[in-house]
């Protein structure tokens, strides 16, 4: 593949793969493929939430709340999720089966304390730059291929992003897994669609 398109490889983490505390089902079984896809393009980008302990995503921050609830946030409407990715813990580290060794960069995500970042272009504010823009623009990347976890969170967020900032965005939805929490997966991919990504089965 030639070098105007970069892989950017979502979150395969052990917290979002079975056993892990924010299992996504199958969340490993598409290890294979993303590892055969990075042999195939020359710009591979790694994303890895990285949430300090206590992070204001995580339920057990918030009185009285669970996980799966919605609240209000300063920068709109959040999902609490259970503590998940924590800095340094097993659960934040790779998928030991993930081919890191070709990865040219690594962005490490949702590290402030007052705001997730499901994107790896922007945090939740859609407007805090993670410095991925810049990267791929320095290297001459104008179109990006999306994978890993989760479809209608990570994923989705980044896709819409990278469109929105002009790249050509395809997600490989067989190299994808979703949460699917109450439809977010049907939504997340008339999001994609409506900003002009290409969803490839
Ligand atoms: C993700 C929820 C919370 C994801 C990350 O990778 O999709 N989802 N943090
Ligand atoms: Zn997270």
């Amino acid at each position: 593949m030639s070098s105007d398109t970069a892989l950017i490889v979502i979150d395969v983490q052990n917290d979002f793969c079975p056993g892990g505390a924010l299992a996504v089902a199958e969340g490993d079984q598409i290890i294979p493929l993303i590892n055969k896809m990075m042999d195939e393009h020359d710009v591979c980008i790694l994303t890895q939430d990285w949430h300090p302990a206590g992070h204001s995503s995580f339920a057990s921050s918030h009185e009285g709340q669970q996980p799966y609830e919605m609240i209000d946030m300063p920068y709109g409407p959040q999902v609490l999720w259970p503590d998940h990715c924590i800095q340094g813990s097993h659960g934040a580290q790779f998928h030991t089966d993930l081919k890191t060794d070709t990865a040219d960069m690594i962005i490490r995500k949702g590290c402030n304390p007052q705001i997730d970042s499901y994107s790896a272009f922007f945090e939740n504010d859609r407007k805090t730059p993670t410095g991925l823009e810049g990267y791929l623009r320095t290297c001459g990347v104008s179109s990006v291929v999306l994978v890993g976890l989760a479809t209608d969170f990570c994923v989705n967020y980044s896709a819409q992003d990278a469109a929105k900032l002009g790249f050509s965005v395809t997600v490989e939805l067989s190299a994808c897994r979703a949460i699917d929490l109450a439809g977010s997966l049907d939504q997340a991919r008339q999001a994609m669609l409506q900003a002009g990504c290409v969803l490839r089965d």
